[in-house]
């Protein structure tokens, strides 16, 4: 079963989403999740300039193989745009293996760890109350986990809050040049630990509650929020400070118990060794289609689980409903899954065009049963939707310092 060829799709229905197919000489074809926010087309070309030529007759079977060859062959190693394009293909073969083995990718790993996949949604608000009734509609459809993210008072945008404050890119059509917004650390913190008290007072001590720093606070602004919150028993806090120097983390845990999860960024398992291996996190968060693949999300969750540290991969709307089928089979399979991230099945147009099989209910989903990862997309639909142009906002202090993401 030889590959015989690779197209690579861009379609925006709603947002960008890079699809790859792989199809051989028996037939048998297999989809995967190139999708690179804002970095859309360098990931098309790669694909299409430096990786595509070099597979075509090569065993579709040949999965591990053609990872190394990518990643050790390419001289070129990690990087965002290189690990996306692997974590496509790999995907894809994936997908035609399982067909093959006429087995859903989760039995191809191992088989499942538990019943089914516990998701956490979002909620969010301009104000603490809206934030509170979006939780509240959530908890009606039956979910455990709740993310709770709402407008900094006194910013005319925040990141990651729906609404009129609304700045939720991933939903957004095209934006041809990015945004810049305003933080205030100092203003944030007024609001965030009254949102956690007020959920803890309207919610009971059950619910499990979670929320994304996106990375705004230094280490010890970080040691200082985790300490604040240890009373509202947060299942974990994202992204609280970046950590291009793994040990920043090691003073944030030095200070807190609340739990701590980062990752959704991260290329290689090299981005965070360190924080694993120290346990200075409780939670690794990269996701399939931009840490090199099913192959390689694999190997994290077995490092991960020798320190105790669970998956919980990213699954913001960036990612295509390919990756979102991806880590429903990685998820049913992993020892050491801890949540998976959920914003639901995306625009009418995205699902016309993407098939995920995936099915949800009560705040929990499973994979498909079908061979491969279950996913169809329709190469017609997509052409309905072609590409735009379109940017992460940029997020600048008050006076105008670039600070970080
Ligand atoms: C976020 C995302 O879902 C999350 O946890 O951090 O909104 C993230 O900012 C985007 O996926 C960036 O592409
Ligand atoms: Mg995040």
């Amino acid at each position: 079963m030889n590959i015989r060829d690779i197209k690579v799709f861009i379609c925006s229905p709603g947002r960008n989403f890079v699809t790859v197919k792989i199809t051989t000489d028996s037939g048998i074809y297999g989809l995967g999740d190139a999708t690179l926010n804002g970095r859309e087309m360098a990931v098309v070309t790669y694909l299409e300039e430096c990786v595509a030529p070099c597979l075509i007759g090569r065993s579709a079977h040949d999965i591990e193989d053609i990872w190394q060859y990518l990643y050790r062959g390419v001289y070129w190693r990690k990087g965002a745009v290189n690990m996306a394009a692997i974590a496509a293909i790999d995907m894809a073969l994936w997908d035609i293996k399982g067909k093959a083995a006429g087995l859903p990718v989760y039995q191809l790993l191992g088989g499942r760890s538990r019943r089914a996949v516990t998701l956490y949604g979002h909620a969010s608000g301009s104000t603490i109350d809206e934030t509170l009734d979006h939780c509240a509609a959530l908890v009606a459809e039956g979910y455990s986990a709740v993310r709770l993210q709402s407008a900094v008072a006194g910013l005319p945008a925040t990141y990651g809050v729906l609404g009129d404050k609304k700045d939720y890119f991933e939903l957004q059509g095209s934006r041809p040049l990015p945004p810049e917004e305003p933080w205030s650390t100092k203003k944030y913190f007024n609001g965030v630990v009254e949102l956690f008290r007020r959920a803890r007072e309207r919610f009971g001590p059950e619910l499990n509650l979670l929320h994304d720093v996106h990375s705004r606070l230094t280490p010890i602004e970080s040691a200082r929020l985790g300490k604040l919150l240890e009373p509202y028993d947060l299942l974990f806090l994202e992204d609280a400070s970046i950590a291009e120097n793994q040990q920043s983390y090691e003073l944030i845990r030095q200070h807190t118990t609340t739990p701590l999860a980062i990752g959704e960024t991260y290329n290689t398992l090299w981005d965070c060794k360190e924080l694993i291996q120290n346990q200075w996190i409780d939670y690794i968060r990269m996701a399939a289609t931009h840490a090199g693949g099913i192959t390689a999300l694999r190997r994290v969750a077995d490092f991960a689980a020798i320190y105790n540290v669970k998956i919980a991969p990213h699954g913001a709307p960036d990612l295509s409903p390919i990756c979102v089928a991806a880590h429903m089979h990685l998820n049913s399979w992993a020892p050491n899954f801890g949540i998976q991230e959920y914003v639901g099945a995306g625009s009418d147009a995205c699902q016309q065009i993407f098939t995920n099989g995936v099915t949800v209910g009560n705040g929990m989903a499973s994979p498909s049963e079908a061979p491969g990862l279950g996913v169809e997309f329709d190469e017609q639909a997509a052409a309905q939707h072609p590409y735009k142009r379109s940017y992460l906002p940029v997020s600048r202090l008050e006076d105008g310092t670039l600070w970080h993401w």
